[in-house]
């Protein structure tokens, strides 16, 4: 850098980068119970359950909805995290992740 290392001079960095981040989606589906998706909210994503019956019914009306936004590598294990957990409890409910 420009400390005294190696001599090598490199441009003084003003723009540090930031992570890119990446939305967590919830898909609506005819057959998961509200109450589990509730529940699925409120477990994977900390969201109280005002806040889940929120996100939930704006799921069920709209069709998709947005659980949280998280750099790829969380985003990523939340999405297996969940659908691993419907699969578990044989519910068809769907979650993927997308670049914000
Ligand atoms: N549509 C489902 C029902 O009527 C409820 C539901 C909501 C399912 C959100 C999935 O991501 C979902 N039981």
């Amino acid at each position: 850098g420009s400390g005294s290392g190696t001599g090598v001079l490199t441009k003084p960095r003003t723009e540090t980068k930031k992570p890119s981040m990446y939305k967590v989606l919830l898909l609506n589906d005819d057959y998961t119970p509200m109450e589990f998706v509730v529940h699925v909210l409120k477990k994977f994503f900390r969201m109280s359950t005002e806040q889940a019956t929120r996100v939930m019914l704006q799921v069920h009306q709209r069709g998709v909805g947005v659980c949280g936004v998280f750099t790829y590598e969380v985003a990523e294990t939340k999405v297996n995290r969940v659908l691993d957990y419907a699969r578990q409890h044989q519910h068809p409910l769907q979650c993927t992740l997308e670049k914000e």
